[in-house]
């Protein structure tokens, strides 16, 4: 059964596992190595956000992906720093897998003026361009049509970039979303669009909003070439991503993924949602934990090369060195000047 038939029949269903081994053949230890210590570093930033959020250190909202990095790793291992790549709320893999700095976001998170925003963003309001990110913003599909024009922008400046709007299944009910398809087909905007079906909208499981589970039946209705992908098989997100990347950058027009996962922590915050009452169900966060990317990788690289543990270990170890080290130095910075905040807002008054 492929993972598309699945996902209309049974997704939810106990019995699906997702978490055989991954077909590491046509995979070099060297790259794969490097892909798990970018996921590695993602989910530990978000490990100290939650930390940090949890103890009321960072002040204002976060949105966790953690369980979803293969996502974002395997597709940004075929961009480009001149790519222009928009996200939403749950954006810091997004953000931090395109090669951002760990310091700078935390720096951000914690309102100093050295962060991505200058500190005046927070985590739903991110940006890093030298490194192909164009904004993160959290009024959900908002930055959907935005790809798209930074799409048909690189094609009439006769450039073979592309634009990626990540969005969730939940951003998929929202009308601009089908508006966006429509015109990036009809016009062959290079765009990679990525929906990361992790089959919550906020509360609400996608069986309480859509008929079916899957969603790129909209890719079909609107011609554009797609793959619907395990999201927590870096592997399989990979091929996927080579694929679609390189025939959108070919000037043949936009292309859809649809990547089923799942988050470990609830919609927002530290919390797991399961521990405030909403219907989640602590069986399928269960499940889907055994399905953790990360851990699967590990996992399959070691039953490749036994030696290999001790190094998966260490790098693991100083990552982790590196982003508390990344933390205190985020600490130490400044606040912005208060005159900063209206001139953010107004712009400077002209003399
Ligand atoms: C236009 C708009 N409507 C509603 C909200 C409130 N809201 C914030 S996140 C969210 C859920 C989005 O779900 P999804 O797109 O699947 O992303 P996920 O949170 O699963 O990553 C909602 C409804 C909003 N921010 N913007
Ligand atoms: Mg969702």
């Amino acid at each position: 059964m492929t993972l598309e038939s699945d996902l209309s029949q049974s997704l939810l269903s106990k019995t699906v596992h997702l978490d055989a081994n991954l077909d590491l053949r046509s995979h070099s230890i060297e790259s794969l190595l490097n892909q798990l210590k970018i996921m590695q570093l993602i989910r530990n930033c978000e490990i100290k956000i939650a930390e940090m959020r949890k103890i009321g250190i960072i002040g204002g909202p976060v949105h966790l992906g953690a369980g979803q990095e293969a996502v974002a790793v395997g597709i940004s291992r075929f961009l480009r720093k001149t790519d222009r790549v928009f996200s939403a709320h749950r954006s810091h893999a997004h953000l931090l897998a395109l090669g951002a700095s760990p310091k700078a976001l935390f720096a951000e998170l914690l309102g100093r003026s050295t962060g991505l925003t200058k500190g005046m963003g927070g985590s739903m309001h991110l940006w890093d361009q030298p490194n192909g990110f164009y904004g993160s913003v959290p009024i959900v599909a908002g930055t959907v049509p935005l790809a798209v024009g930074a799409g048909l922008a690189a094609k009439m400046q006769i450039k073979d970039d592309i634009a990626v709007s990540y969005f969730g299944d939940g951003a998929m009910e929202e009308g601009v979303v089908h508006e966006s398809l429509n015109l990036a087909s009809h016009l062959a905007i290079p765009i990679l669009f990525v929906c990361e079906n992790n089959l919550f909208s906020s509360h609400m499981h996608i069986s309480q909003r859509q008929p079916i589970h899957s969603v790129a039946r909209f890719a079909d209705a609107n011609k554009i070439r797609k793959k619907v992908v395990d999201g927590n098989n870096l592997i399989e997100v990979e091929s996927a991503a080579e694929e679609l990347i390189a025939y959108a950058r070919s000037g043949n027009g936009p292309v859809f993924i649809e990547a089923v996962t799942y988050r470990h922590f609830g919609h927002v915050d530290w919390r797991d949602d399961i521990d405030v009452g909403v219907s989640r169900s602590a069986e399928d966060l269960e499940v889907w934990k055994l399905r953790d990317p990360i851990t699967r990788l590990e996992k399959a690289l070691i039953l490749l090369d036994p030696k290999l543990k001790n190094l998966i270990e260490s790098q693991s170890s100083q990552i982790n060195d590196e982003i508390n080290n990344a933390w205190k130095l985020a600490e130490m910075d400044q606040f912005p000047e208060p005159s900063f905040l209206l001139e953010s807002v107004y712009g400077k008054e002209s003399k």
